[in-house]
């Protein structure tokens, strides 16, 4: 499936996500992970365009920002949009990291706990870097709220096809998940395989 991204807003409390008269109820897609893991690089490989900021100092993405995905080239634009993607603020950027609620703006929680839309949590662990306490806190506090995630390993360009399976073998065990997918923001390897496993969670 081909989409469009269109930017629909920047969210800093919970009375400014974007409301069904946006986005029509469409499923939502969040894009979590620590700072600097590849959040918003990888929101753009996805939609094959650079929609949201990159940026090498962590801790760029302060609000939610929410995209609307509409299928086809902008001209034929239906006005709901098949999917949203929310890209947020990362954690982990404080040096000493209590846990990631006591750094992360307070909007967060609540989108979590409470955003009907949200269909599919990405989990982005980086595979260049030992298992992250973080990150499955994270996964842990998904798991509480039974939200659907899929942990998705970035950067892995930047790793021999050896070191990588070594890597996604280690990530797997300390996080207690069944798959972990690797991809390549620079490269677009797994692109193909995370878009199946989104359309597969968001049911679209
Ligand atoms: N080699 C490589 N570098 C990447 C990849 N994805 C992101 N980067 C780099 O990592 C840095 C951070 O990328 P972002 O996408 O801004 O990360 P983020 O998770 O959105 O960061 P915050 O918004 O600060 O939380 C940038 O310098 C990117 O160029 C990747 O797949 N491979
Ligand atoms: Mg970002």
């Amino acid at each position: 499936m081909q989409f469009t991204a269109k930017f629909l807003l920047s969210a800093m409390k919970p009375e400014q996500f974007p409301n069904d008269a946006r986005t029509g109820g469409a499923p939502e897609v969040a894009f979590l992970g620590r700072s600097n893991v590849g959040k918003s690089s990888l929101l753009n490989s996805l939609i094959g365009e650079a929609a949201a900021k990159v940026s090498s100092t962590p801790g760029r993405t302060r609000a939610i920002n929410f995209f609307a995905l509409h299928e086809g080239t902008p001209q034929k634009h239906a006005f709901t949009p098949k999917l949203v993607f929310a890209d947020l603020p990362g954690y982990g950027y404080a040096k000493i990291s209590k846990s990631i609620s006591a750094e992360w703006p307070t909007f967060i929680e609540p989108y979590l706990q409470e955003r009907e839309e949200l269909a599919l949590c990405l989990c982005l662990v980086d595979t260049n870097i030992p298992p992250q306490t973080s990150d499955t806190q994270l996964i842990h506090a998904l798991q509480q709220m039974q939200r659907p995630y899929v942990v998705v390993g970035t950067k892995a360009d930047k790793l021999s096809n050896n070191q990588l399976a070594k890597s996604v073998a280690v990530l797997k065990k300390a996080h207690e998940v069944e798959n972990v997918i690797a991809i390549s923001s620079k490269t677009d390897a797994g692109i193909k395989a995370l878009w199946a496993a989104i359309l597969q969670g968001t049911q679209v």
